[in-house]
């Protein structure tokens, strides 16, 4: 057998292995940027969330987060593969909205739908001790450098977020080694030619009403204070960290 075949079956092996294992304890490893942007076969799917419905409870209830997925990330995933029937191009998302300027409306709103949501999904986790989380590792100390303290960077975020006029994102992201805190309107995202602030996302927080209203109605606020609850620190990391 030669070395490239035995390699192949080892990490097969592997891999396979990582699947039973992430199934036992209900959790899929994070998708990386690449994976949430590159379409199967030019399709896109509706991703499994890596947690049940009311993990995220008592922070974000069942009920938003089943209908947040199913029904509102789903109609983007079928309106999106709608939208791209009729398109030749490259269907890998990153590359669609490196040129969204010039594409139709419905890929601008659907395919940054799909893909905010399913990152959206995996920057959260479960939190049953009720303790706002910290960032740790390489971006904490990025964290420190660029907004001072770890407590200035997510009063900035919150009242970005909070300041957002109607539907729409705030992120963190990185610009040329730098953090910087941007909003997008609607399901623009940062990755977009025609977005303010253009870097690479690591952490998103949907403001649309649908992601809170059943709980906090007007209260937005409320809802931003409550998410920091269930941010997945180490994911952010991953992101941050992974080229
Ligand atoms: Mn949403």
């Amino acid at each position: 057998m030669s070395n490239n075949r035995r390699d192949f079956l080892k990490k097969g092996a592997l891999i396979g292995l990582a699947g039973i294992a992430g199934k036992l304890v209900g959790e899929e490893k994070l998708k990386t940027l690449d994976q949430i942007a590159s379409l199967n076969e030019g399709e896109a799917t509706l991703p499994p969330l890596p947690y049940a419905y009311n993990a995220l409870e008592p922070f974000i209830d069942a009920q938003t987060m089943e209908i947040h997925h199913s029904k509102h990330h789903k109609a983007y995933v079928d309106k999106l593969n709608a939208a791209l029937i009729s398109f030749k191009g490259d269907k890998n998302l990153v590359s669609l909205f490196a040129q969204i300027s010039k594409l139709d409306v419905s890929i601008r709103n659907n395919g940054g739908g799909h893909y905010n949501h399913s990152l959206f999904w995996n920057l959260m986790q479960p939190n049953k001790e009720g303790k706002k989380p910290m960032a740790e590792g390489k971006i904490a100390e990025a964290i420190t450098k660029d907004f001072s303290s770890f407590e200035n960077f997510q009063k900035e975020f919150a009242e970005k977020a909070t300041k957002i006029f109607g539907s729409g994102w705030c992120w963190l992201i990185e610009q040329e080694g730098k953090l910087k805190i941007t909003t997008t309107p609607n399901q623009d995202n940062p990755l977009m030619d025609i977005a303010s602030e253009k870097g690479k996302p690591i952490l998103a927080l949907d403001v649309w009403e649908h992601a809170y209203y059943l709980k906090y109605q007007n209260k937005r606020a409320d809802y931003i204070n409550n998410w920091w609850n269930v941010v997945n620190w180490n994911k952010v990391n991953e992101l941050y960290t992974t080229k």
